[in-house]
């Protein structure tokens, strides 16, 4: 045992009336939901990244944290995992995710991170074992070194594509070990900075052979889990290949990949490319893309991707009620991509950030589930498209009338539309009573 989490006591459920700081006020892991626990609704995990290697930098300033663990060298590698896995014993959630870059010191060589990476990747394979903690993802860190500067799989030097895939496989085979239930692409620099040095249609083709060898290899090595793309608009790149889920549907079908990859929906990404997080949970879904999330929230005023742990209730209820309505996650999870605010120094703050974030959740899905046990909603959307189950509404849905056919049959039967309220207010007032 480290003594970093000294004096704070495992997290349980208590109640909304609890008066306790350290307490789950509605998160209840084994309180059943719509036919299943809360746990297994919301699969919640940790982000490495935020929580034990960010040290607290913004564009003004560098390290504001404290942190036993920082530093190179496997000593603080492993330090880093043992307080990670404390955490994860305080806050019980059942997953973590993480990248090659957050958990291994960069060796001199590629061979040299590879194994650096093994060599944790076996130390958190005992580490799970005894915890019980999963691994939702893994990923690769394919944006910090500067070699990376110009992309990855979009980079124009090819040295730099066949060394990000290499990387690439060193992390598909990590996660493989560690029997991570999905693998996540999010191309911080596949993108460009000005289109006057960029020739977009030679990236797209690299990204596209690159995103194939991930699947081909995923096959090879008996992955069963999905790949999953993080679409973002931009940010720290001027424009970023992956913006949202529409583009990112658009370019799976271009190289033929709509059946082997998802998405993994980030909500402060999806307001960034000026979306709502339900929409973008709903296209995917609507696509049969959907895969998992990632929670964290942005400030709406200063238009950065701020990485905030969630607590909006309403915003989470709308978001869990897309989740709901697509079966809820199979291989997926809310993942916290979130971090401190560079001022909250203490230990307690790290936990109760995330104690928030998944109390935050839980109300949101509760509300969600209530409104779709209420069915309401449902049947408004359902019967605002009834006239489609008509038979001759059918026939132009499936093609069996053109043109034509629906010219003559709106003189033939006087077709006259009759605009019809779409009632927004009132279903706005039906949301209200849940949340
Ligand atoms: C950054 C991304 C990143 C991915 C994993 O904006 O959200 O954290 O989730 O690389
Ligand atoms: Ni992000
Ligand atoms: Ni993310």
């Amino acid at each position: 045992m480290t003594d970093f989490f000294a004096g704070i006591p495992k997290i349980a459920y208590e109640g909304p009336d609890s008066e306790n700081e350290f307490a789950f006020r509605h998160y209840n892991p084994d309180e059943v939901v719509l036919g299943k626990r809360m746990e297994d609704h919301l699969r919640f995990a940790v982000a490495y990244w935020h929580s034990f290697a960010w040290e607290g930098q913004d564009p003004f300033g560098g390290r504001t944290f404290d942190r036993p663990w920082f530093g190179d060298g496997m000593d603080c590698a492993r330090l880093k995992a043992d307080v990670a896995f404390e955490m994860f014993a305080i806050l019980g959630q059942p997953y973590f995710c993480f990248h090659d870059l957050d958990v291994r010191p960069e060796g001199a060589t590629f061979a040299e991170s590879r194994a650096n990476l093994e060599a944790i990747t076996d130390y958190f394979a005992e580490k799970m074992q005894a915890t019980g903690t999963r691994l939702l993802w893994g990923t690769a860190n394919l944006f910090t070194h500067r070699r990376f500067m110009a992309g990855a799989a979009t980079n124009p030097d090819p040295d730099v594509f066949a060394y990000s895939g290499a990387v690439l496989k060193s992390c598909i085979d990590a996660t493989h070990r560690l029997g991570g239930e999905n693998y996540v692409m999010w191309g911080g620099r596949e993108g460009y900075e000005t289109l006057l040095n960029t020739d977009l249609g030679q990236e797209a083709e690299q990204a596209g052979r690159m995103l194939h060898n991930v699947v081909d290899y995923k096959h090879k090595i008996g992955f069963k889990g999905p790949i999953l793309i993080e679409p973002k608009p931009q940010e720290p790149s001027k424009h970023q290949y992956d913006f949202d889920v529409a583009t990112v549907y658009g370019f799976l079908k271009r190289f033929g990949l709509e059946d082997e990859v998802k998405v993994n929906i980030e909500q402060g990404h999806a307001i960034l490319a000026g979306h709502s997080f339900e929409h973008e949970l709903a296209l995917a879904a609507s696509l049969g893309i959907f895969g998992s999330i990632d929670i964290n929230r942005n400030d709406y005023q200063s238009g950065w991707d701020t990485d905030q742990f969630p607590n909006n209730v309403p915003e989470m209820a709308l978001a869990f009620y897309e989740v709901l309505r697509a079966g809820g996650f199979t291989t997926g999870g809310t993942n916290f991509d979130a971090k401190l605010r560079r001022q909250s120094l203490d230990p307690a703050d790290l936990i109760l950030a995330h104690v928030g974030g998944m109390d935050a959740c839980a109300r949101g899905l509760k509300a969600a589930a209530a409104m779709l046990e209420d069915g309401k909603l449902e049947a408004a959307r359902a019967e605002r498209y009834a006239g489609w189950q008509g038979a001759e509404a059918q026939k132009m849905l499936s093609g069996q009338y053109g043109l034509e056919e629906i010219a003559d049959y709106v003189e033939r039967s006087g077709v006259e539309p009759e605009p019809r309220s779409g009632r927004q207010e009132r279903l706005e007032n039906l949301v209200n009573r849940y949340v």
